[in-house]
């Protein structure tokens, strides 16, 4: 502070010091609740994926309360990068250093209390947000740690709290989906019940893909020989959209398919006739059994033993009509 302008900087800086931490406080506070407020009441609402399952919801709540989280924060660093350009410029032929504050206790405890804070805040929150919706609608591999409550049952009915079950599964390039509890029925549409607990097993007859209804904020990854299990619950009637989301070979853009959540009564009534067509048609008994994986087409190739029912391999074999059968 020894330059030609001392008589002004210490005229400006002396009395003002205290007043830069009040002014960028109030003004700090006030971007701060018209941020918080725009983002909870305007953008929480519209926010990804939407509200249509449980595990979407809590998502949604999550992305909300860390944009809630973060915006005090960049806020404060911005305004303060701002404040600093505009308040604290170096004037024209003003070499001069700032003055240090290292060893201000203020600022240090301000410092470590506040990230402290907010890293504990983000691992109690991202802690209970994963365990109280079951694992959040990821895939948990094929023996869950948090299970969502419902009952195991070999039939499933409306109105009852049975765990529907549905096995994902994944080939190049489409998605099938089988239910255990309809006689093992398959269809290329997954059709869900409202208000219903739902256990996806989700598996692949070839290479990695992985299963993503995003609008059910569920994703799990579909392994070759794996039962990777996830849960939600459909609040939302309606349709959705299948997606693979993992690079799967030259038709991955190309692998999806729709569903729709239904009410429990309608759901029941089509995945009874679904069960009862292939019944009829005889596609029940050419499928394999329901397990909850399957050997991948390549095996009966390396010489496995296969099993043929009606005109189709199955068994332990091939799960689908090849489309160049190979003779056992
Ligand atoms: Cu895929």
């Amino acid at each position: 502070m020894s330059s030609t302008e001392t008589p002004a900087t210490t005229d400006g800086n002396a009395p003002a010091e205290p007043r830069h931490a009040l002014r960028l406080f109030v003004i700090w506070l006030v971007l701060s609740v018209a941020a918080v407020l725009l983002i909870w009441f305007v953008w929480y609402p519209h926010m990804p994926p939407g509200r249509m399952t449980e595990s979407a919801r809590h998502q949604q709540f999550d992305i909300a309360i860390l944009a809630v989280s973060a915006a005090p924060v960049i806020i404060f660093v911005l305004l303060y990068f701002v404040y600093a350009i505009v308040v604290w410029r170096a004037r024209p032929g003003d070499d001069s250093d700032g003055p240090p504050i290292h060893g201000n206790t203020k600022i240090q405890a301000t410092w470590i209390i506040g990230t402290t804070v907010i890293v504990l805040w983000l691992f109690v929150f991202g802690t209970v947000e994963l365990i109280i919706p079951a694992g959040a609608g990821g895939g948990e591999g094929p023996s869950p740690i948090w299970k969502l409550s419902g009952n195991q049952a070999a039939t499933w009915t409306p109105g009852s709290n049975d765990m529907l079950q549905v096995q994902v599964i994944g080939q190049q390039w489409a998605f099938t989906y089988r239910y255990p509890q309809f006689g093992g029925m398959e269809s290329t549409v997954l059709d869900l019940p409202v208000d219903t607990p739902i256990e996806f097993h989700v598996t692949s007859l070839d290479v990695i893909h992985s299963f993503w209804p995003y609008l059910l904020g569920v994703k799990a990854d579909a392994n070759p020989a794996v039962d990777n299990v996830a849960y939600t619950t459909a609040k939302q009637l309606g349709g959705f959209v299948v997606r693979c989301n993992e690079l799967c070979g030259i038709w991955h853009g190309a692998m999806f398919n729709n569903g729709t959540v239904l009410s429990p009564n309608a759901f029941q009534a089509w995945a009874s006739d679904v069960q009862a067509k292939e019944q009829t048609s005889g596609t029940l008994a050419a499928m394999s059994p329901y397990a909850l994986t399957y050997e991948p087409t390549v095996i009966p190739q390396l010489g496995e033993a296969v099993v043929k029912v009606a005109g189709i391999t199955g068994g332990a074999g091939y799960y689908y009509e090849p489309s160049n059968p190979v003779t056992p």
